[in-house]
């Protein structure tokens, strides 16, 4: 693509009239990935406007329903057996116990309730038929209702979309060449067919990434080709940055520069202009400025709470106030 002041103004002038597109090519990512920020955050901003409202972010809340002991070696989690990171390990909770902090969180004034589980895949039987009452539940709360529960089956998904789940998280983290260095347990190819699955059986996509985890800018340009070409795109496209936990491989990891968050956030808007960008675990190492910056780009949805699933995150009153700064506020509850 032509870098001239012309190819600017051709690409600015395309995101006025966003129009949904499956076909982006590295090279273009590559190039609005590294636009002058001034730029990114004005095409970013003119996409957001034609399909979200610009003051407004959607509230989750996460829960851990099943801790620690997985058997993958994700390097960046706290909830992997293959590192000594201290967590304690709990089994399945209850569903009554679930209920209850989903109406906590509801009470709070989130609109989606997030449920994840320390699985390589969701189990049959018993535990499973919990999980799928606790989707229930949330739903007769009146909340969206998401898991994340590992690699799924056919039969699982469809039982998941039969319960009313709305969406599942599965995240392919980063790019098809960097994954390697960071998950050896399972392959790229395992992810996109639970995606599949996800898919056919109706119900939503949430799929984003981590960065931070020492991969390379082209590492980020991969992963976003993967989300931004799948046809639908994924509703909803959590970016992470890495929360460095003790005792994971990659605890010593350098920290990056929190622009890279904002380019990572803008770009993923301007590429999936309809979905959901979420600005998800890392919250507590950007100041709030970084983080304003951030629902510039297009990030229109946090979550809400001291704990993601097992580390801190900023206190709601504490986002409240961000948001009242910023004379934004969170999606009110239907
Ligand atoms: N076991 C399931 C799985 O891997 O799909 C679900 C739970 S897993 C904790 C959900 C997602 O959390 C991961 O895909 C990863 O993107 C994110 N995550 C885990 N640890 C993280 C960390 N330390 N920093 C940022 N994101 C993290
Ligand atoms: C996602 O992309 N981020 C959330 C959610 N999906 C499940 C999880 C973040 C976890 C951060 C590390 C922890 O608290 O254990
Ligand atoms: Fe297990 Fe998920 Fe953590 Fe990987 S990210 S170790 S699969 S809980």
């Amino acid at each position: 693509m032509n870098e001239t002041i012309n190819g600017r103004i051709q690409l600015l002038n395309g995101t006025l009239t966003p129009q949904l597109r499956y076909d982006w090519a590295l090279k273009e990512i590559e190039w609005i990935y590294t636009l002058p920020l001034p730029d990114l955050v004005f095409a970013a901003q003119t996409v957001h406007r034609a399909y979200h409202r610009p003051d407004e972010v959607q509230a989750c809340r996460l829960l851990s329903i099943k801790t620690g002991g997985c058997p993958e070696d994700c390097g960046y989690c706290p909830q992997s057996a293959h590192h000594d990171t201290g967590l304690a390990r709990q089994p399945l909770m209850g569903v009554e116990q679930t209920l209850a902090a989903a109406k906590q969180a509801r009470d709070q004034g989130a609109t989606r309730f997030c449920m994840g589980a320390a699985w390589r895949s969701a189990p049959n039987g018993d535990d499973f038929l919990q999980v799928l009452k606790m989707v229930q539940g949330v739903r007769a709360l009146g909340l969206e209702a998401c898991c994340t529960l590992g690699m799924l089956t056919e039969k699982q998904a469809e039982a998941l979309a039969a319960a009313g789940l709305t969406a599942y998280n599965h995240n392919l983290d980063t790019s098809p060449e960097f994954y390697g260095e960071i998950i050896t347990t399972r392959t790229y190819e395992d992810r996109l067919q639970t995606l599949k699955r996800v898919r056919k059986a109706g119900i939503t996509i949430c799929c984003g990434g981590i960065i931070g985890m020492g991969e390379e800018r082209e590492d980020r340009f991969r992963l976003l080709e993967q989300l931004a070409t799948q046809k639908p795109h994924p509703e909803s496209v959590p970016i992470n940055l890495l929360v460095r936990v003790k005792g994971t491989p990659l605890e010593e990891q350098q920290a990056i520069d929190p622009l890279e968050m904002v380019r990572m956030i803008a770009t993923a808007r301007i590429l999936m202009p309809a979905s959901m960008v979420r600005l998800s675990a890392g919250r507590l190492s950007l100041t709030e400025e970084a983080q304003a910056l951030c629902f510039l780009a297009g990030a229109n949805s946090i979550f809400m709470g001291e704990k993601l699933l097992t580390t801190p995150n900023p206190e709601i009153d504490h986002d409240r106030r961000l948001l009242g700064r910023l004379g934004m506020h969170f999606r009110p509850q239907p």
